[in-house]
């Protein structure tokens, strides 16, 4: 019996300054309520899907900064979507910001959770990949704070068995990074989860921002085939205060092929109907680690963080 995986990239359209929590959840209930009359078992929604993209403003109020963030998850604005949720028997990933006491310091992470069907929280992933930068840029059209607001994440990419299949999360910048899929792979990994928020104007390369929809499937096609594995990816999108964002959300099989990919930038479901044992002709031949890697010449990929050329 195939292990048939029915999953929806569920993508949200802007989220303005103003849009409160509560609209926010309304739009995503509308989305698992679709999901559920199509035969979903798992809805993939973005990266801080709760709020519009606060990294792109200077704050200097630590409480106006702090506003953005989730102190409890779930805490009533979210509760909804768990009970609903549950009652259509669908699992869920949720990306949000974490505001969270821990080792008697208040923590910032850009965080994200998977919710199985019973609406138990079974994973937990905090962004490590922080785009952008720490200190106000007035240069910028418009700012990409990540590296101010957040920490890097702690968790490192765990996976775990849920849905019947090997499961791990990533958020957004992490998905242009081959490490982000390998630490994945190397536990077995059969679907990473994704949300994303990516504006399309990049002001450090603009002569990159034609490619934008081109670049973020690039890299989530050549994670899914290097590692063999599903890879789901969630967008937020369209105009947040006048900030271009793009949609292109898509499912892509361990082929590497795009099986679906979102046709608006608005909220928009996109369904495929993922066989996780397509996973298993990849990753026992062409991508077999075990019989091919070789670790002992890749210690440069953990040993430097920048590049250093030859004299
Ligand atoms: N956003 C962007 C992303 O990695 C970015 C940052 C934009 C990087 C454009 C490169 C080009 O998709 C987040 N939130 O990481």
């Amino acid at each position: 019996m195939p292990r048939i995986l029915t999953v929806a990239a569920a993508q949200l359209g802007p989220i303005q300054r103003a849009d409160d929590r509560g609209s926010a959840v309304a739009r995503m209930c509308a989305l698992l309520r679709q999901a559920g009359a199509n035969g979903c078992d798992l809805v993939v929604f973005p990266e801080l899907a709760l709020t519009t993209f606060f990294p792109r403003w200077f704050m200097e109020d630590q409480a106006e900064v702090d506003s953005f963030f989730e102190r409890a998850m779930p805490a009533p604005e979210t509760q909804p979507l768990f009970d609903l949720a549950k009652e259509l028997a669908i699992g869920f990933y949720l990306g949000f910001a974490e505001l969270v006491e821990e080792e008697g310091r208040l923590r910032h992470f850009n965080t994200s959770i998977l919710v199985d069907k019973t609406g138990a929280i079974v994973l937990k992933y905090r962004k490590i990949h922080l785009p952008g930068h720490a200190e106000h840029e007035p240069w910028r059209a418009f700012q990409h704070l990540e590296k101010r607001y957040f920490e890097v994440g702690n968790l490192n990419w765990p996976v775990t068995r849920s849905l019947g299949g090997v499961l791990g999360m990533a958020i957004c910048n992490d998905r242009r990074w081959p490490e982000t899929y390998r630490v994945m792979g190397l536990q077995g990994v059969e679907m990473v989860l994704i949300g994303y928020n990516t504006p399309r104007h990049n002001p450090p390369a603009p002569e990159h921002d034609r490619l934008s929809e081109f670049h973020n499937h690039l890299a989530m096609q050549a994670g899914a085939y290097q590692n063999g594995t599903w890879v789901v990816g969630a967008a937020k999108c369209g105009v947040e205060e006048g900030c271009e964002m793009i949609g292109a959300s898509a499912i892509i099989a361990p082929t590497g092929q795009i099986v679906a990919q979102a046709l608006t930038q608005d909220d928009e479901l996109v369904i495929a109907r993922c066989d996780l044992d397509l996973c298993a002709s990849y990753k026992e031949t062409t991508f077999n680690f075990a019989r091919h890697r070789q670790p002992d010449q890749y210690g440069l990929i953990t040993a430097r963080a920048g590049a250093i050329p030859p004299d």
